[in-house]
């Protein structure tokens, strides 16, 4: 293993898995310590490129998502660790890949379970190219002050708290990363804090081992001193103990290893990690702490007493002019998000949109109100959904039926009309489902069936102003305006639009009055006296008897019918119908794989 410093204030890491939450702790943590760059400069997330928006104190900054390591590598040069969020199935391989690449020196592993024979092959391949791997099942590492792996040291408050964001003189290597937050903690109350802390993780081959940090730290001219933390199981604490034997570590040690409880159990015992059962009595926590102790590190009788030791073996060291203890500093404030914010109830913050007619955030989804699953259960049609999100509330069964039939009957009239014409043209020019369906929607207007809004407009007010067919229709006239809802290029007189009859028919069965729609024919027999096909067609049908459904229903108030014909609702009913046709022309002429639409010349008036 290489000796000597892994992090400096300037390392940057690469991210392998994208998890904003470790990745925004990472950034967070550097903006405690005042980095002037960001420890991650880049992200892998297999398969996808782009950005990635996350915080770097106040400001939001992009870091760039690689699709591959080798691509990663290749455009942050200067990166030297990587950190593995790979779950346990692939850690091994992508940590390889990652060691593999001759600008990282430094691989954390997160995951828990990976194979022992994998991590023997990763050990083997590190300590061969003189590399560092940190883990697997490990939370990482940190440098105080300058770098920190994931989530390592836990929350902002743990880590202000434990004085991480500036260096102590205290190195720290715990195998369990639970118990190294705990030990920030115990040693920011009893020195001047940690200059690095790295759990190597639980794993029963850990790819760097306590000593090897151990013996890292004694080359690092600001560790003053170390506190090891082992466990029980496995031999990793012996070979501290030889290097502490052959004098190989100067500065002093205070070490312990938990587990000393596992005698009380009568039979082998497996705790949290892979690596910590108790195996036979050199395993054991009594028999690796007295070695320890014998060898010469400072080893207290009990994990309650290592405070006290580490505090002692602190003092020992100031008083022997061997550590100025670091000037505090305080740490710049970090910027709390929004949504904790807004949660905590520190602060309000104004939405940008309001909506009233749907809400997918419970359990499940409601349409002004219903949920989905009354809407299925209890038999609701296309005409009660309509109900709920356009006028939100249910509407009665014949009103919903006439929602539907409107639908159905307009849902397509022939290749020939305007919609159509434009949708098969635009298929036929190779464009998508949504291009050849909005073109044809997008004729839909004040000629072609987007009549019926001031179809049910003028309708109700002339009838409300109790104008005559006569002064309606002359009044429009000299206004320059065609009725709508009137005429139609194909239907007349002698050859009347089905449709209309239909509508009527059902409104006479079904709804308590059909006044709007009475005064609409007699509007008609007046404009048919004028020419022939000036029929009422679909459009002024609908407007007419939508007036009527919305007076005769007793659902709506005069106010709210006047605020639906005022903004405009009913178009929206051609809008929907013909959504249904224009999207059957377009899979028939990709059905037929017609080919490109060109208009024939013999059709166009070429004139000057
Ligand atoms: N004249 C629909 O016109 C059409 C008059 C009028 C007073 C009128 C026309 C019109 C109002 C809008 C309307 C919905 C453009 C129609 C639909 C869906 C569809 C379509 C489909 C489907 C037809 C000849 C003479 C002129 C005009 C006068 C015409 N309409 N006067 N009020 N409303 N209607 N649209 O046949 O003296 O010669 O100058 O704008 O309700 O779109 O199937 O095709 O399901 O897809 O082209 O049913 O009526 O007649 O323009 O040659 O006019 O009649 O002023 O008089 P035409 P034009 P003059 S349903």
């Amino acid at each position: 293993m290489a000796t000597g410093q892994l992090f400096s204030r300037t390392t940057q890491a690469l991210f392998y898995n994208y998890k904003p939450l470790p990745i925004q702790r990472m950034l967070d943590f550097d903006f405690l310590c005042g980095r002037e760059t960001p420890s991650v400069a880049g992200i892998i997330n297999p398969g996808a490129e782009g950005f990635q928006k996350l915080f770097f104190g106040q400001e939001e900054i992009a870091i760039p998502v690689h699709s591959t390591i080798e691509a990663a590598c290749a455009a942050h040069p200067t990166v030297d660790v990587f950190i593995n969020f790979a779950s346990f199935r692939s850690a091994a391989a992508s940590s390889m890949a990652a060691l593999k690449q001759p600008t990282i020196r430094v691989v954390a592993i997160i995951a828990e379970g990976v194979p022992e024979s994998d991590t023997k092959q990763l050990i083997a391949y590190a300590r061969a190219n003189n590399k560092v791997v940190i883990g697997p099942a490990t939370v990482g590492g940190i440098q105080a002050g300058a770098f920190k792996i994931g989530d390592t040291a836990g929350t902002l408050d743990n880590i202000i708290q434990c004085k991480l964001y500036r260096p102590g003189s205290v190195g720290f290597v715990s195998k369990s990363g639970g118990m190294s937050n705990e030990m920030y903690n115990t040693i920011a109350r009893v020195t001047d804090g940690i200059y690095e802390g790295i759990a190597i993780g639980g794993d029963v081959f850990p790819g760097s081992t306590l000593s090897d940090h151990v013996l890292r730290f004694n080359n690092i001219p600001q560790v003053k001193m170390m506190v090891v933390l082992g466990e029980l199981g496995g031999r990793d604490e012996y070979s501290l103990v030889e290097a502490l034997k052959q004098g190989k570590v100067t500065k002093p040690v205070v070490a312990w290893v938990s587990g000393t409880c596992a005698r009380l159990f009568k039979s082998e015992v497996q705790f949290g990690h892979a690596g910590a059962k108790s195996g036979g009595e050199l395993e054991s926590a009594q028999a690796k702490n007295q070695a320890l102790q014998d060898a010469g590190a400072v080893v207290p009788t009990s994990y309650e007493a290592l405070e006290a030791a580490i505090k002692e073996t602190f003092e020992n060291l100031v008083e022997g002019g061997k550590i100025t203890p670091v000037k505090e500093v305080v740490p710049p404030q970090i910027p709390e998000d929004l949504s904790t914010a807004i949660k905590s109830g520190k602060v309000r913050a104004p939405t940008h949109i309001i909506s009233t007619i749907s809400d997918d955030r419970g359990e499940e989804p409601r349409y002004a109100g219903v949920p989905m699953s009354s809407i299925i259960e209890q038999g609701y049609g296309v005409g009660d959904v309509i109900s709920l999100l356009w006028f939100k509330r249910s509407l009665p069964r014949y009103c919903t039926q006439f929602i539907e039939i409107c639908i159905m009957l307009c849902a397509d009239h022939g290749p020939c009309v305007s919609g159509a014409h434009n949708t098969i043209v635009t298929a036929r020019a190779g464009k998508d489902l949504v291009s050849s369906l909005v073109s044809g929607l997008l004729t839909i207007g004040p000629r072609f069936g987007g009549a019926i809004d001031d179809a049910a407009r003028y309708f109700k007010d002339a009838y409300d102003r109790g104008l005559t067919p006569y002064e309606y229709v002359e009044g429009m006239k000299k206004k320059g305006i065609r009725v709508p809802g009137i005429g139609h290029r194909i239907k007349s007189r002698d050859n009347r639009d089905k449709r209309v009859e239909l509508l009527q028919k059902f409104a006479h069965t079904h709804f308590p009055s059909v006044k709007y729609m009475e005064y609409a024919v007699q509007v008609e027999n007046y404009t048919l006296s004028k020419a022939n096909n000036l029929v009422l067609n679909v459009d002024g049908a609908i407007g007419s008897l939508f007036l009527d459904l919305l007076a005769g229903s007793g659902m709506f108030t005069k106010q709210e019918i006047d605020e639906i014909v005022e903004i405009g609702y009913l178009n929206g009913l051609f809008v929907l119908a013909r959504s249904i046709g224009l999207i059957g022309h377009t899979f028939d002429q990709k059905r037929l794989k017609q080919p490109l639409y060109r208009h024939p010349w013999e059709d166009v008036l070429y004139t000057k």
